[in-house]
């Protein structure tokens, strides 16, 4: 079976991380089949919303640690170029990508698997589910984009008690301290990933990569550089054909019928 199982439904993409004897961890093929399948979702019109989760019961163990040869004398290991070719081009793809990606994280996301869900713009994750920043524990820092998300998310002295000491954070208290959307019972996690999936698909998807551009640009600007985004992206939405066709819904007192355009 490939790693990566890619299937296109009512224009949903499900992106399924599939090596669940090692709870999904990444080796190359993984990482080669995921930039092919979100390479599709960006380019195929037909594709207008993603949805990334896991197989068996783990989303993702991070990096897979068997690959590496760590006996006393084998050379060192340069990890920079597993993430300048790896890790950070699949995080900043995910950020990038015009289209709403919706994350079901269900079973354990650890090290890079936890920062990689937590790049995802809308996370669900299932009650049984746990992030684990498992990376001091193995004498790393937090990479692929956690020691950005964490402290963005939940504020430092949270991001820093999850970085340093490595425990499991339930699903429920990730939600709680506002790291996801939303923790749901197992069953209902891939129905409801699903359902929302396709509510995104069905929606003004063009405008939606726009929202993305701008909610994520304010990381790093200020009210002014802001506003100045907004006008000019919102000047590119109120050209949208989705734009005028939820206005014209709206005052006919129907539901909008949009295309993503
Ligand atoms: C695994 C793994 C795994 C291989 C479970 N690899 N087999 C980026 C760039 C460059 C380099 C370095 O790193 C990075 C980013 C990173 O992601 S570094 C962080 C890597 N990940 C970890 O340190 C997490 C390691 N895994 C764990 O701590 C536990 O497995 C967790 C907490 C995820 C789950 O614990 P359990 O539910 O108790 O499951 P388990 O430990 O029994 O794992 C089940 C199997 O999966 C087991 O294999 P086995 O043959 O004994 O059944 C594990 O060896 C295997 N597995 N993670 N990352």
């Amino acid at each position: 079976m490939p790693p990566v199982l890619v299937s296109i439904e009512s224009g949903v993409l499900t992106a399924t991380l599939n090596r669940p004897e090692k709870l999904n961890a990444f080796n190359s093929e993984m990482h080669n089949l995921l930039r092919e399948a979100l390479e599709r979702a960006t380019d195929d019109p037909g594709v207008r919303a993603l949805l990334l989760t896991g197989a068996g019961r783990g989303f993702c163990a991070g990096q897979d640690l068997s690959e590496r040869d760590m006996r006393a004398g084998a050379a060192p290991i340069d990890l920079s170029v597993s993430l300048g070719s790896n890790y950070n081009p699949l995080v900043r793809r995910l950020r990038a990508l015009p289209k709403p990606i919706v994350c079901a994280v269900n079973g354990v996301a650890a090290g890079a698997g936890a920062n990689v869900a937590l790049a995802c713009d809308i996370v669900l994750a299932a009650r049984s589910a746990s992030f684990v920043q498992a990376f001091a524990k193995i004498g790393l820092i937090p990479d692929s984009g956690g020691t950005y998300f964490l402290p963005h998310l939940v504020g430092m002295a949270r991001a820093m008690g999850l970085a340093l000491l490595g425990e499991h954070l339930s699903a429920e208290d990730a939600e709680r301290w506002g790291l996801i959307w939303k923790a749901v019972d197992d069953d209902d996690l891939l129905p409801e990933a699903t359902d929302l999936a396709r509510a995104f698909a069905a929606g003004p998807t063009r405008v939606y990569g726009l929202l993305k551009k701008a909610m994520y640009a304010s990381e790093g600007n200020l009210l002014d550089a802001q506003l100045d985004l907004e006008r000019d992206l919102q000047r590119e939405a109120g050209f949208s054909e989705d734009y005028r066709e939820g206005v014209s819904a709206f005052m006919q007192k129907r539901a909008p019928k949009f295309k993503g355009k």
